[in-house]
């Protein structure tokens, strides 16, 4: 699988999106609110459909990313994969023993169904898969 992006859990998107912008010269390509992830988003990039960085600033204080950002700090807060068969990459990682957190894909950012995996299940890394 390909690494679609990497989330980065920020305080505020339009303050870490300078530096991405500014030093290293990628663009935004895409901004949403998450309500469902208690998230706003901003998506950078080269604009080359390459893998992307995804600024996440909760908006609220009891979402995932709102107590990650109280535990540790603005830093890494994921890594997504492309899927090109979300559902059944999500059966073959239940019957591996290592079952995604959702039961079944859902809504996530662009349009896209996602799903996570325990950090636990993958050697400390929240994974993503973007189906
Ligand atoms: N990366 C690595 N480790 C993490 C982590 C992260 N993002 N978030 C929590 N952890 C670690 C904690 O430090 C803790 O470790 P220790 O046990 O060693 O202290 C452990 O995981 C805690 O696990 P937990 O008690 O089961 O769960 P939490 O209440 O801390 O929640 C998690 C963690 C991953 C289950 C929860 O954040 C979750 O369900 N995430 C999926 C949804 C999500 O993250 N949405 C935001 C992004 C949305 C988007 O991209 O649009």
């Amino acid at each position: 699988m390909k690494i679609d992006h990497v989330g980065i859990a920020v305080k505020s998107i339009d303050e870490a999106a300078k530096f991405y912008q500014e030093s290293l010269g990628l663009t935004v390509t895409h901004r949403e609110d998450v309500p469902t992830q208690k998230v706003k988003v901003a998506f950078l990039g080269s604009g080359d459909g390459g893998t992307e960085i995804e600024l996440l600033e909760p908006t609220s204080d009891d979402g995932a990313v709102a107590k990650f950002l109280a535990a540790r700090g603005p830093g890494m807060h994921h890594v997504a994969f492309h899927s090109s068969a979300i559902d059944a990459d999500m059966e073959r990682l239940k019957t591996a023993g290592k079952p995604p957190l959702d039961e079944s894909a859902r809504p996530g950012a662009r349009g896209h169904r996602v799903c996570f995996l325990h950090p636990k299940h993958a050697h400390g890394v929240l994974v993503e898969l973007v189906g």
